[in-house]
């Protein structure tokens, strides 16, 4: 560790971020997924087939529930529309996922704008992810989130290599 370049791992969200007026209220709506990073290529494996993913997070009749539904692009061309329940907590903004009780998601946020950081613990893995509002991220911000990988000790990077046009998200 260097004083000119201080380890700085993801920080979470603002306090604010429990604001039931603000959160998730801020966070609904698109977002493309640009890089993951892990401690071991296990933990990203999931992702090795991946050419583009696009989410759209949405309210669900349940005040207590979101509603996140994506739709990837594969490597080989076809799209895959996914689609999960996250549960809101009262205390905090960590998320729980319908069906994976072992699985806890928490949002940090990141330094650059319209873009946050998610980590995803299960039992057997750890990642974290980065998404952004926009589908081209400037290289410094993805260098700002391996970096702060590398802080937590998650040397293994992905970046999905979105060579191919995103696929479009279908109607829920
Ligand atoms: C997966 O592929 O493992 C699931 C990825 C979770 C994606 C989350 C995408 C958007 C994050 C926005 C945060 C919203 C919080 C209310």
């Amino acid at each position: 560790l260097s004083a000119l370049s201080p380890c700085s791992p993801p920080a979470p969200l603002p306090a604010s971020g429990l604001d039931r007026d603000q959160f998730p209220r801020q966070y609904l709506g698109s977002w493309h997924f640009i890089a993951a990073a892990a401690a071991t290529p296990a933990a990203l494996e999931t992702f090795a087939g991946t050419d583009s993913s696009v989410f759209h997070m949405g309210q669900s009749p349940q005040p207590q529930r979101l509603q996140l539904r994506a739709a990837l692009r594969l490597k080989s061309g076809g799209c895959v529309p996914r689609s999960w329940i996250y549960l809101l907590n009262e205390e905090n903004t960590d998320l729980a996922t319908e069906g994976r009780p072992g699985m806890r998601t928490e949002l940090f946020s990141s330094k650059c704008p319209d873009t946050i950081i998610v980590q995803e613990t299960d039992r057997d893995y750890q990642r974290i992810l980065l998404y952004s509002r926009t589908p081209h991220l400037a290289d410094e911000c993805i260098e700002d989130f391996r970096s702060q990988a590398y802080c937590l000790d998650m040397e293994e990077f992905l970046l999905l290599p979105r060579s191919q046009d995103t696929c479009q998200l279908q109607d829920s």
